[in-house]
């Protein structure tokens, strides 16, 4: 088989871009109805019963690789639920119908719902575990920054290939406890260390458009899924970007093994995590760098909506304004 028909098997019908920004734009909606009401798990059901219901209308044949969780934990988007009419193209399909509960509960920046499909077989088969991650944009030597290196290391080799002094670096990291060595190792190399409290999808997004977002790296450790989320959109943009699970009990290596997980320290490369065409959605919940939020306005309802088509390298933002999305019920 020469490269190019593997290639061409890989494509996805690229009408179903579009298709998936319905999908991502009804889970939006139905966060942003309980945006800023404090509760979370309210907030994500109604992400996750939207998001279901309308990828269940896609002409797909789709297995959730990403999901909810466990079949036993989750009774929707289970990992393994097959989705859509089932007619359609075999498909992987990894989502996150509310990434940052928290910030849609408290109306804070950055949440989105996001989802990504690729030909099955294309993305990581990630169970819900935490995976460390490192990132950077497009338009670095390959190989400048690696996950094992020291963080001094990093930065430094990052700053000399922007052509800036490593106090002019801005890393990106997670405001959690465990990352207070990985904070205090960049600030000791001098570099300014910017703290989210949720949403590192949009976190690693961030680093492809340092020119608009001051962010050069993102370090530290977060969710598996949304490694894979993210790592399939970088991909699109050309980015660079690392990833290992965090497989840290006899428990989670079992589970792993069974998704067919063998080496448990493995360092996946970006097109690791997300391989072939990958097609990567994600509409604003709340507003943020990334996206703005959904507006409610008398009759209609606006959202904005990105994605990213790896194998071609586009990315769309579609302003959407809906007229009639109340009128056709969901059910
Ligand atoms: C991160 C963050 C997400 O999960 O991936 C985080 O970016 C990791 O888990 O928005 P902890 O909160 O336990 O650190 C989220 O917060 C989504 O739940």
């Amino acid at each position: 088989m020469t490269d190019l028909v593997i290639q061409e098997e890989k494509i996805i019908e690229r009408i179903l871009t579009l298709e998936l920004v319905r999908v991502t734009e009804r889970a939006a909606v139905a966060a942003a109805r309980l945006r800023g009401r404090g509760d979370e798990k309210a907030a994500d059901q109604a992400a996750v019963d939207a998001m279901r219901r309308e990828l269940n209308r896609l002409p797909i044949d789709g297995t959730v690789v990403i999901g909810e969780g466990e079949r036993d934990e989750a009774p929707m988007l289970f990992i393994g639920e097959r989705v859509g009419t089932k007619t359609g193209p075999k498909v992987d399909i990894a989502v996150d119908p509310l990434e940052g509960t928290t910030l849609c509960a408290k109306d804070m920046p950055g949440s989105i719902a996001v989802m990504a499909m690729a030909k099955a077989g294309s993305l990581l088969y990630a169970p819900d575990v935490y995976m460390d991650k490192i990132a950077i944009g497009p338009g670095y030597p390959k190989g400048v920054v690696h996950i094992d290196n020291s963080v001094e290391d990093n930065i430094m080799a990052l700053a000399k290939a922007k052509g800036v002094k490593p106090g002019e670096i801005t890393a990106l990291i997670l405001d959690r406890p465990r990352h207070a060595e990985l904070i205090a190792a960049c600030r000791r190399v001098g570099a300014g260390v910017r703290l989210i409290t949720d949403g590192d999808v949009a976190g690693v997004i961030f680093t492809a458009q340092a020119d608009q977002t001051g962010v050069d790296i993102y370090f530290g450790t977060g969710g598996a899924p949304e490694g894979v989320l993210a790592a399939g959109a970088l991909r699109c943009v050309g980015g660079q970007m690392q990833g290992r699970l965090i497989l840290d009990t006899e428990e989670k290596r079992e589970r792993s093994l069974k998704m067919g997980i063998k080496d448990p320290k493995k360092i996946y490369d970006m097109t690791e995590l997300a391989s072939g065409d990958v097609i990567v959605c994600a509409t604003g919940v709340t507003d943020g760098a990334l996206l703005k939020g959904v507006r409610f306005h008398k009759e209609m309802i606006e959202t904005e909506t990105v994605i990213y088509r790896s194998v071609t390298g586009t990315v769309r933002r579609i302003i959407a304004e809906h007229r009639e999305m109340e009128k056709f019920k969901l059910d």
